[in-house]
């Protein structure tokens, strides 16, 4: 399958400013925590469900905070994306569960092949949580083989542990 680039529709019906964002048919994503069924959870919410093009709270991965080993510190939720191929990047579009209403913080990093380091792109951002269904978090220009996102929670006292990404997109320069 050709690895092409097209418009997200639900990015380019929302978004302001032009933003191209990746075909995500050939995009892997793998957590390190998601609710599920058998672990006692509301239901399965993997991480696949980020990047499934479904728009809606049922299709979001959510990814909780854990208890570390003896004496180890907490381990943040992490959710992460491999390309196909390397892919010079500018940005994220992401829609968490309840956007609008939830300020989320995350950390966005990078990495130049499936073996490689992650470097920071953005440290410690949040959507506003209020006006819009979405946010767009920008970074410099990078060719990246993956990325990851480490979810430090939100706003909610009730769910304040969880990140849950309904929905990602992976935007290219205009
Ligand atoms: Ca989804």
């Amino acid at each position: 399958m050709k690895f092409s680039r097209i418009v997200s529709f639900a990015a380019a019906a929302v978004l302001l400013t032009p933003a191209f964002a990746l075909d995500k048919t050939q995009v892997t994503a793998v957590a390190n925590h998601a609710e599920s069924k058998a672990a006692g959870g509301w239901g399965d919410y993997p991480a696949s469900l980020a990047i499934d093009g479904e728009v809606s709270g049922k299709s979001s991965w959510r990814g909780e905070k854990q208890p570390g080993a003896e004496g180890e510190p907490e381990q943040p939720p992490t959710i992460t994306f491999t390309f196909p191929k390397k892919v010079e990047l500018d940005g994220v579009t992401i829609v968490f569960f309840k956007h609008f209403d939830r300020v989320y913080t995350i950390d966005i990093l990078g990495a130049t092949s499936d073996n490689g380091k992650f470097k920071m792109l953005a440290k410690g951002v949040k959507n506003p949580g209020e006006g819009e269904n979405q946010t767009v978090f920008e970074f410099k220009k990078t060719k990246l083989k993956q990325l990851r996102i480490v979810g430090h929670g939100n706003s909610n006292e009730k769910f304040a542990d969880w990140t849950n990404i309904i929905e990602i997109y992976f935007n290219e320069p205009a």
